[in-house]
């Protein structure tokens, strides 16, 4: 029942731990049927996938810090640390391992389960590893899960992550490959699956999704679907975000996407990933209560939790506690 509509051989190419197989399943005519169902039939379909492999009760909650903000090389249109993109945000450096060990023993008291930290920067510089790894390795032994997201990596930096403890690497597509280019320019999505392959390797788990809303087709979303459906395996982690327009960003003014094909993406990520955690990721805030029910009930099992992402608000803890209660969800 919850085959694919179209399962069939997509890639003909490029057999690696992160990059398509030839037996591919999911070509971007199948998923693009996904999208194009009519909504309460994709609803089903999701909520089958997903009840077949999860609780539909039950959502994992992971809490991010920024361990280094601002003044990244890289030309990311969405992103508010680019140093090209005029957003007023103050550069700073490398946080001190005490900061980051004080922030993740709150999240934990508050219930996170893994604690993500993020740093702007195009890739890690071996000196600046010797410290994350030291963070990892301390925030490992608080109990909680573990995931790093600093860009590219060189040979040896993933193996040293994994040596340290680190349970997931974030590394996104972002989106199509076809709209990369448009989005960013100073690196290719080609470099990104060159450090996911890195990251497979070395035996760390991936957490690799997108962002929608930059202004991207129904057919962008379907081959970003397919992209990270057809990983093998595909990432055991996928957030889905959702644009925060950065006044500054090239992407300032982007078409918001209509809610109910945000969540028409997170039904397709469910049903194209049925094993993986779907994260219900930035953007959140300006969501109503209701439109985040619906994403729970299209699949999504994780959020990001704490008033902060990385530069920009989350809900209030208190918020998702109080909305949780109210759908009989249980964080794990
Ligand atoms: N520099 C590293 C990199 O690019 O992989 C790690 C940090 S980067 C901020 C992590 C991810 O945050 C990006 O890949 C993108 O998906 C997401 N992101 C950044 N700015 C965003 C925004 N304004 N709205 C939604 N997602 C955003
Ligand atoms: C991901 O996919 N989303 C998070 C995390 N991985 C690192 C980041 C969202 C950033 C939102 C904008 C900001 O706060 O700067
Ligand atoms: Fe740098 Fe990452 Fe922002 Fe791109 S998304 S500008 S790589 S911090």
């Amino acid at each position: 029942m919850n085959a694919p509509l179209d399962p069939s051989v997509s890639h003909a190419a490029g057999a690696s731990a992160a990059s398509p197989l030839p037996s591919a399943q999911w070509t971007r005519q199948a998923v693009e049927d996904l999208f194009a169902l009519p909504f309460a039939d994709l609803m089903f379909r999701a909520q089958q996938v997903h009840r077949e492999h999860f609780s539909a009760n039950q959502v994992q909650r992971s809490t991010l810090l920024s361990i280094k903000t601002g003044g990244c090389s890289e030309d990311c249109g969405y992103c508010s640390q680019a140093a090209r993109n005029d957003t007023g945000l103050e550069k700073e450096a490398l946080l001190e391992i005490e900061e980051v060990v004080k922030a993740a023993k709150e999240a934990k008291d508050k219930g996170a389960s893994r604690f993500c930290m993020g740093a702007a920067w195009r890739g890690p510089k071996d000196r600046d590893l010797d410290k994350v790894t030291q963070m990892v390795k301390e925030v490992k032994a608080l109990g909680l899960e573990t995931c790093v997201t600093l860009g590219m990596l060189r040979e040896g930096q993933a193996e040293r992550l994994k040596d340290a403890g680190l349970d997931y690497y974030n590394h996104n597509l972002d989106t199509a490959p076809e709209f990369y280019g448009q989005i960013i320019s100073t690196h290719s999505q080609a470099d990104r699956f060159d450090t996911l392959d890195k990251v497979r390797e070395a035996g760390i788990k991936v957490c690799c999704g997108g962002i929608v809303g930059m202004g991207e087709s129904q057919k962008g979303r379907a081959s970003l679907i397919a992209e990270l459906a057809n990983m093998c395996p595909p990432p055991e982690s996928v957030p889905i975000n959702n644009l925060v327009p950065i006044p500054g960003t090239p992407l300032e003014n982007a078409a918001p996407i209509d809610p109910f094909d945000f969540v028409r993406t997170i039904a397709v990520a469910r049903i194209t990933m049925p094993t993986s955690y779907v994260r219900l990721s930035a953007g959140r805030e300006v969501m109503s209560d209701e439109l985040q029910a619906m994403c729970f009930l299209a699949g999504a099992n994780s959020i990001f939790y704490g008033d902060k992402l990385l530069t920009t608000g989350n809900n209030e803890e208190d918020r998702d506690a109080v909305l949780f209660e109210r759908l009989g969800i249980v964080a794990v």
